[in-house]
């Protein structure tokens, strides 16, 4: 039977490009359906009931929600290329560090881009702490998967770009190169890997969008205050 595979996603989701890079690394043929958040289609309503959010995979008609649920199916269903380890260990830890990038780096680099002045001084301390421990588990390592891109690169793999984004927005470096050598290095060469930079939303383009939902952001936090 033929497969049939249907991404529903935006074009700038951080969360739907992890999909989009697991199933290119896999080499799995797919359509994409590109949702307006603003105006969200019946299909991904019914799909993810729940969130209502993107991104949603449907396979053979079945919808699976949340990307690092997602990354998870594809790499059962479509065995090549494996982006999680073999060993049980190896692969709950591969876990920690990719719910420790959601539960913890994403949103304190996310406090620092949202904030001015003393507060972002203040949020910069735990998002450096965050950065550290990637370093530390980066430590002989040239992607958190080892040679290959995995499971944790991909769900890590947006904060790479994000940062370099956030960076030219705030005007502020947070990973420097002298404090950070081997995630810059990873950031580098992830950015690098032909299947992430062909599918990689174009900068100039994510500038002004993140630059938009910042300011929308400092205005609403400053009206509720
Ligand atoms: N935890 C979700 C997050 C997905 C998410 O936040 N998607 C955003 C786009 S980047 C969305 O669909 N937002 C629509 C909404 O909040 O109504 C995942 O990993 O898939």
């Amino acid at each position: 039977m033929a497969e049939e595979v249907k991404l529903f996603r935006t074009w700038s989701s951080p969360f739907a490009l992890r999909v989009v890079w697991a199933l290119k690394i896999k080499g799995i043929d797919y359509e994409t359906i590109f949702e307006d958040l603003s105006n969200k289609s019946p299909s991904l309503l019914q799909y993810n009931p729940v969130y209502k959010k993107v991104p949603v995979l449907v396979h053979n008609g079945k919808p699976i929600a949340e990307s690092l649920v997602i990354l998870e199916y594809i790499d059962e269903t479509w065995k090549q290329a494996p982006l999680l380890p073999e060993d049980p260990h190896e692969r709950a830890t591969a876990r920690f560090w990719a719910k420790f990038g959601e539960d913890k780096v994403l949103s304190s680099i996310w406090s620092v881009f949202i904030k001015q002045g003393k507060e972002q001084e203040e949020a910069m301390v735990p998002a450096l702490e965050n950065l550290k421990f990637l370093e530390e588990e980066l430590k002989g390592k040239k992607f958190f998967g080892g040679e290959t891109i995995g499971f944790v690169d991909l769900a890590l793999g947006w904060l790479g770009n994000l940062i370099s984004l956030l960076e030219e927005i705030v005007g502020l470096k947070v990973v420097d190169g002298e404090k950070f050598p081997l995630l810059s290095a990873w950031m580098q060469d992830f950015a690098d890997a032909p299947i992430i930079k062909d599918n990689w939303p174009p900068r100039d383009r994510m500038i002004v969008k993140f630059q938009a939902l910042r300011d929308a952001t400092i205005v609403a936090a400053a009206a509720s205050k």
